[in-house]
């Protein structure tokens, strides 16, 4: 939680002829109700200060200002209002100078752009990320910036969120110069005292004139509205920020202002925003497992990764990219070549795109050592194991890893659905032993899945979690269960699908409808992207434990038995050709259903895209929720936080348990409890949903508890 500010949360002084306004909010000097009060009535004091004549704004600690405070958004506000508090900045008859370092973010570089002048440290990073939060800059950022810079970057600015150094930032006249030292008091100091021998005036972001070239600022404009029409569709605050640029370039700046805040108002009041604030916090809840706080990590220098697959190459260069040493091992001198060229692979990438050269990559490589021999992983104080998902195969890695590796060496296995309680139990050591899940591609996916077996010491845990954060990774913590949170809700939605398809939708339209929710791909398209065959084991595992009773859809299976795997095979669900990655449905996939529903004897019938999605969703729900229940999720925040990261979730949902509050617990009930009609089996209500819903409790009741 960020600590109540306290009474000092703005400091006062005076050096020489300059007044220094220091906000110090821990941790990131968010502008909450009492920095913005306090702010103004610094300006105010130093305005009226008799032997003053400039001010300066400094932010304490890491970091100038990290924005508005996100925790209040959605609550009654608090005068003063940060763009009252802005205008009182950049109405202030003395000079104000802002010395940015670390981050000016948001609000807080908006705070910026109404001081008259600013100077950053050389590792400052500046940014309006307000998009990331379904909202647009709405303290007199979406005027003052296009005014400042010109249309076209403030426009990128908004619009992508990113952080920007603080070269480029003075390349576009977003600040005014760049300090030789990162003590933001004493660099602001000198640069005011320089400003007033100058007697530089006052000078208001308000009348510059970046938007003058109206015909270039137009051009900028509706280039931007094409943009956000095509790429971010599903987004409601980006057409906002781009009306907002245009109200700067058409009305006087104070009319301009008027409409942004009405336009903030709008984002500030729409689902998204609440569902992005809640995607911002679930991944800072879901760091800080109960095991961070109980025990230190152990410390890592170097660490091995069993097997060069598609797995095991991606985990290494996820690995080397954090700046460890990695050992590869691999059974025979020909697969560990496939390995490392694997790895190799994504360097030349790099390369062949510009964003690296060839030192560097030579750098990266000279970290990574290959071997045929377990007694290569001697050092390693961690070992992650990527190899064949099959249970025997494991367990003998396991034991070659309990003889070479040294006392307090972290065992790590990333199995996505194996029983890392029976693994941990097959060696001598099984409080050493943690599940540590990563998406495919390895390097690339943010999502970590920290699995947590019964006999592992918490500092094991800790240091998982340690690792996540070198490899910024978001990781989550999961229990031991078949497929963890992640693959085991998949399974049972994408068992959802499977019914659809076979009662009379094609994977087509499921898919598209998936799409149009905000997924970026459908069930079917992942599936092929993933390849078949890997959910084509996992049934042919599962069939032996199956419940007969239970529907069981057998299309995907005619189609795995033809060879038909997905891209990789040029086929699957949808038919790729010449070697591309975007499939076209396929008459013969339509012609296998059509035939296994005949063989079922189902006749078919229509689905529209929003029962497909009620019951898409709710399949997805009600499976978190039995997570949940389980303790296999510490909390449904745990599930969303995966969802997002791993699964592709639309992030402006929140994730499948915000969503299910989003849409009320008591309509999702129905839905399950409406579906249970044609398959009570399938469709069995949740506990946790069918008491919340008693409770008339949300799931969030549930994300403070843990
Ligand atoms: C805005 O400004 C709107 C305005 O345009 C208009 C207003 C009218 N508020 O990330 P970390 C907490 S919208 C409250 O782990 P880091 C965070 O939850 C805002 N709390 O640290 C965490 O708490 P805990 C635009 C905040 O060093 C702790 O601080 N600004 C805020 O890795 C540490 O955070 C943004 O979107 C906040 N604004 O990264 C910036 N920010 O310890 C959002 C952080 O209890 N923030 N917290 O878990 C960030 O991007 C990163 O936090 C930052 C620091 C780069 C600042």
């Amino acid at each position: 939680m960020t600590p109540e500010a306290s009474a000092d949360a703005v400091r006062q002084a005076v050096h020489g002829r300059v007044f220094v306004v220091t906000v110090d909010n821990p941790p990131v000097n968010a502008l909450g109700a009492q920095v913005r009060s306090q702010l103004r009535a610094a300006i105010e004091a130093a305005d009226t200060h008799p032997e003053v004549d400039a001010v300066l704004l400094l932010g304490a600690g890491r970091n100038f200002i990290g924005g508005a405070d996100i925790r209040e958004f959605g609550k009654p506000p608090v005068p003063p209002s940060l763009p009252e508090v802005c205008n009182y900045i950049e109405a202030s008859a003395k000079p104000v100078v802002a010395a940015i370092h670390g981050v000016a973010l948001g609000g807080g570089l908006e705070v910026a752009l109404a001081a008259h002048y600013r100077i950053a440290s050389s590792d400052a990073k500046l940014g309006l990320p307000e998009v990331t939060l379904g909202l647009l800059p709405g303290a007199g950022g979406t005027q003052r910036a296009p005014r400042l810079i010109g249309a076209k970057a403030a426009l990128d600015l908004m619009l992508s969120g990113r952080q920007i150094g603080a070269k480029e930032a003075r390349a576009l006249g977003l600040i005014d110069e760049i300090a030789t030292t990162d003590d933001a008091l004493a660099e602001g100091l000198a640069y005011t005292q320089g400003l007033l021998a100058a007697r530089a005036p006052a000078r208001r972001t308000r009348d510059a004139q970046g938007l003058a070239d109206r015909t270039a600022s137009r051009t900028a404009i509706e280039a931007a509205r094409t943009e956000v029409s095509k790429s971010t569709r599903h987004l409601f605050s980006p057409m906002k920020i781009v009306d907002a640029v245009q109200a700067a370039l058409e009305m006087p700046f104070d009319d301009g202002l008027c409409h942004e805040r009405q336009l903030f108002l709008q984002c500030l009041d729409s689902p998204q925003r609440a569902g992005l604030v809640h995607a911002f916090f679930a991944e800072r809840e879901a760091r800080k497992a109960p095991e961070t706080r109980k025990a230190k990590p152990r410390a890592i220098r170097s660490v091995g990764v069993i097997g060069g697959g598609t797995m095991g190459a991606g985990i290494a260069v996820a690995l080397l990219d954090a700046g460890l040493p990695v050992a590869m091992i691999e059974r025979d001198d020909a697969s560990l070549l496939r390995g490392e060229a694997l790895v190799e692979k994504v360097y030349d990438r790099l390369i062949a795109g510009g964003r690296m050269s060839l030192q560097e990559k030579a750098d990266i490589l000279a970290r990574l050592h290959g071997s045929t021999s377990y007694d290569a992983l001697d050092k390693a104080d961690l070992v992650i194991e990527a190899v064949f998902e099959d249970m025997a195969v494991k367990k003998a890695v396991f034991a070659e890893l309990d003889r070479v590796c040294k006392p307090g060496a972290v065992l790590a296995t990333n199995t996505s659905y194996l029983d890392i309680d029976a693994i941990a139990a097959s060696i001598s050591r099984p409080a050493d032993v943690v599940g540590l899940h990563f998406f495919s591609p390895a390097n690339v996916m943010k999502l970590l899945e920290v699995v947590v077996p019964a006999q592992s010491s918490a500092d094991v845990i800790a240091t998982a979690f340690d690792l996540a954060k070198k490899l910024r990774k978001v990781p989550v913590r999961a229990g031991v269960c078949d497929g963890f949170i992640g693959n085991r809700v998949l399974a049972i939605y994408r068992a959802a699908a499977d019914h659809m398809m076979e009662d009379g939708a094609s994977p087509y339209q499921i898919d598209r409808a998936v799409r149009d929710f905000g997924f970026p791909m459908g069930p079917f398209q992942v599936s092929d992207l993933a390849g078949g065959d890997i959910g084509w084991a996992t049934r042919k595992r599962r069939a032996a434990t199956r419940d007969p009773k239970l529907r069981y859809v057998q299309i995907a299976d005619r189609i795995c038995e033809r060879g038909w795997f997905g891209q990789k095979t040029g086929r699957g669900f949808y038919l790729y050709t010449d070697g591309g990655r975007t499939g076209k449905p396929d008459p013969e996939v339509e012609a296998i259903i059509d035939a296994e529903r005949k063989r079922a004897e189902i006749t078919p019938r229509t689905f529209t895209d929003d029962e497909i999605m009620r019951r898409y969703m709710a399949a997805m729900i009600n499976e978190a929720a039995n997570v949940v229940h389980e303790g296999i999720a510490l909390r449904p925040l745990d599930v969303d936080v995966t969802f997002v990261h791993g699964y592709g979730f639309p992030r402006h949902r929140g994730g499948p348990m915000k969503y299910a509050d989003t849409v009320g617990l008591a309509s999702v009930l129905a839905d399950i409890r409406e579906f249970a009609q044609e398959d009570p089996l399938f469709w069995k209500p949740s506990t946790l949903i069918v008491d919340l819903v008693e409770r008339g409790a949300t799931l969030a009741s549930l994300n403070q508890s843990a």
